[in-house]
């Protein structure tokens, strides 16, 4: 009996591992709405987006003024949200446009800054759940074109960042605060049916508007999108979604856009990722490479613990620190998803000098390491204590460590190749800063036959972390003496 069911196990193991391996559906509910591919995208702009690494999310409007504070009161949530508060008036927060005049914006700088931090890409919120346009849309009053302000944020952003290489994807809110048409319950009277159709309409006056102003934007990353009258409305979304696809070839929208037939998010009943990438990745990350399923992802993350938007009083949390976010990025980027870190400039245009500081350091680092990150990706070689893997090709290894072994000594475990008749050699180990030769020292087998190498590492005089290269091949076994001179 028991003989038995271990041969039923490994057989529904094997059989389940093949499965997976080819990417076939893991149930088949039919569905009109669901997910338009199987699998990630393989066309240029997506790879582009895929080798990005590092990008820059900026929160960005109105709520920046009371930056969390009104009439000497402090409020506790993310700042965007302030707007929901009782202790604000409605009114108050309606006519803060009327003093939006952020004298200090100076898009070059900004896009400068995000450069020297190493940001491939930005994204910036055109309009969040309160309504307000920082571009001037035609199809409503409440913009920056009715500011003292007046000029286009928009523009210039996407201007400045595209002139420094930078992509720009346009952040948009479903969630309307401003318009009278939008509802989070399904509409139930004529009069609200009627109403939340002409919302319908607005919003998709809005992206298509959005998509002729800014035609070098590459995606929309799209939020609020979790109320039930939206969900309700998921084949016009799917419409809405191909309408935008078609004005735009390579446009790249994740999952938090549509939901399926059953109102499903982000995976559609059959498991099948909506969208071109996971975007539930908010403030946290995946563990493992499994867990997504070969999915694309990317990682949103503040700087103190839930504050998008500019609070003035960083105090109230914990803030992350340099180290943290480089760590986060090199998971990320170990497991094929991309690290976007959020700014929230004050309401004069500034960015706060907490988060030039940050920008600063992950330049300072990436200026170095950068070799590590963009283009890199997961690696199969088994993830140890002192940090992560990421892999270039099939030969290029980089090692992040995070964290100094006391013996000087980074362990590492070669991976025996599918092949038997091969084995992985490593044929050149340095560090990545300064490109100085590393000592890589025979560190014996374990029971099961796998190989261990130590490589020599001196006690760093910085904090930070630190990468290592190595360069491998698979070559035939009996031909591994010729090439483990490298090896002491
Ligand atoms: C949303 C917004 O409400 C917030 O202000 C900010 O813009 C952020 C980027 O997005 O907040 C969310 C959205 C989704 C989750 C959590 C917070 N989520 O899926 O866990």
């Amino acid at each position: 009996m028991k003989k038995i069911s271990i041969i039923v196990f490994l057989f529904c193991g094997i059989f389940l591992g093949n499965i997976q391996s080819q990417q076939v559906k893991r149930s088949s509910v039919p569905l009109e709405h669901g997910a338009d591919r199987i699998g990630p995208r393989t066309d240029e702009a997506m790879q582009k987006w895929r080798e990005y690494g590092l990008g820059q999310f900026i929160h960005w409007g109105v709520y920046a003024i009371p930056g969390g504070h009104w009439n000497g009161e402090v409020y506790r949530g993310a700042a965007e949200w302030i707007r929901s508060w009782n202790r604000m008036p409605r009114s108050d927060y309606d006519n803060l446009y009327k003093q939006f005049n952020p004298v200090n914006f100076d898009a070059k700088r900004w896009a400068r800054q995000a450069k020297d931090m190493g940001a491939k890409c930005l994204i910036i919120t055109t309009k969040h759940h309160d309504g307000f346009c920082l571009w001037p849309s035609k199809y409503t009053d409440y913009t920056i074109a009715n500011t003292p302000y007046k000029r286009d944020i928009i523009k210039e952003l996407v201007d400045a960042y595209n002139a420094e290489s930078i992509d720009v994807t346009l952040y948009f809110s479903i969630i309307d605060w401003n318009h009278r048409g939008y509802r989070a319950r399904p509409p139930a009277t004529d009069e609200e049916k009627a109403s939340y159709e002409e919302f319908k309409q607005f919003t998709r006056n809005q992206l298509i508007e959005l998509l002729q102003n800014y035609p070098t934007a590459t995606g929309l990353w799209f939020d609020g999108t979790w109320d039930q009258a939206w969900i309700q409305q998921a084949p016009w979304v799917h419409e809405l979604e191909r309408e935008l696809r078609a004005m735009r070839p390579g446009l790249i929208i994740g999952s938090r856009f549509r939901a399926d037939d059953h109102g499903k998010r982000h995976y559609d009943s059959n498991g099948d990722l909506l969208g071109d990438y996971d975007q539930t990745y908010e403030r946290n990350m995946p563990e493992t490479l499994e867990e997504l399923n070969g999915v694309d992802w990317d990682c949103v993350m503040t700087v103190p613990e839930n504050q998008w938007g500019y609070h003035s009083d960083w105090s109230l949390t914990y803030v992350k620190k340099p180290f943290e976010f480089i760590e986060m990025m090199v998971k990320a980027v170990s497991l094929n998803g991309n690290f976007v870190l959020n700014f929230g400039p004050d309401g004069k245009g500034n960015i706060r000098p907490e988060e030039t500081e940050i920008a600063k350091e992950i330049g300072a680092w990436m200026k170095v390491n950068s070799e590590a990150i963009y283009g890199a990706g997961n690696s199969n070689w088994e993830k140890q204590g002192w940090g992560y893997y990421t892999q270039k090709g099939d030969n290029k290894l980089y090692l992040t460590v995070l964290n100094h072994p006391l013996n000087n000594m980074v362990r590492v475990k070669v991976p025996r190749p599918a092949d038997n008749t091969k084995v992985t050699i490593v044929e050149k180990a340095y560090f990545l800063d300064g490109k100085k030769p590393a000592i890589v020292r025979n560190a014996g087998r374990d029971k099961f036959n796998n190989i261990y190498y130590d490589i020599e590492s001196p006690r760093p005089s910085s904090t930070m972390p630190y990468v290592f290269v190595l360069e491998i091949r698979e070559v035939n076994r009996d031909e591994r003496d010729n090439y483990q001179q490298a090896i002491m």
